[in-house]
């Protein structure tokens, strides 16, 4: 799973914007992999935005991952799905998804990452690693001690999430974070294509130091 930069989406930080413009911005900023992720539509309108990601991840050959919903990301033809400790089991969704399907599995300690790991879980999401307004049943920031150590002890590529910023990334990548996630700092902004670059430009700095 080669990836750097993470967009998720969040429409409640649009402003009004359209989804997939956004998220086509965030992309041609350097964004490699998307997420859709919403708590709040219908099934059928998250389906209709899964068919609108799908077609603009496959313009840009871009991994496309659906949230929570295994059945979408399967109807869509996603490449994966991401899912929470009380979703599914990773083993379950395996058996529904086979192996050539992306499964990646939110992390809090490293108890769960060891079980993700074990599980066969593809990439595990490891945070919040900052206080973030962007999940409701959040847990305390696992800070970048748990960074440091998912970088020391797990094998699977991991992805740094939770209140992460450009002004506050650096502290992620010097923990040993190579890979990064954001909501709010990416598809809040006024300038999402720059502020892509700008964690570009910083994840790049740190590679081959972690
Ligand atoms: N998952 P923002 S934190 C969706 O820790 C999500 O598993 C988290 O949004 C986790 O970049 C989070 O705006 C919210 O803080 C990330």
């Amino acid at each position: 799973m080669e990836f750097s930069l993470y967009a998720i989406t969040g429409e409640e930080f649009h402003q009004g914007r359209d989804l997939v413009e956004v998220m086509e911005e965030a992309i041609l900023g350097g964004v490699d992999i998307i997420q859709l992720r919403d708590k709040n539509s219908s099934k059928n309108e998250i389906l209709e935005k899964a068919k609108k990601l799908r077609v603009l991840t496959e313009k840009y050959n871009v991994p496309f991952i659906v949230n929570d919903h295994i059945d979408i990301a399967i109807a869509v033809g996603a490449d994966g799905v991401h899912l929470g400790q009380g979703d599914l089991p990773l083993l379950e969704a395996r058996k529904i998804l086979g192996n050539d399907k992306i499964i990646g599995i939110s992390t809090h300690h490293i108890s769960e990452a060891r079980k993700a790991e074990r599980d066969g879980a593809d990439y595990i999401g490891v945070g919040p690693v900052f206080p973030t307004k962007s999940k409701k049943d959040v847990v305390d920031p696992v800070t970048t001690r748990y960074v440091r150590q998912v970088a020391s002890e797990i094998s699977i590529p991991f992805v740094a999430i939770g209140g992460i910023k450009v002004h506050n990334v650096e502290e992620v990548l010097q923990a040993g974070a190579t890979r990064i996630c954001a909501i709010s700092e990416i598809v809040g902004s006024t300038t999402v294509k720059e502020t892509c670059e700008q964690f570009i430009d910083k994840i790049a700095k740190y590679k081959g130091v972690n």
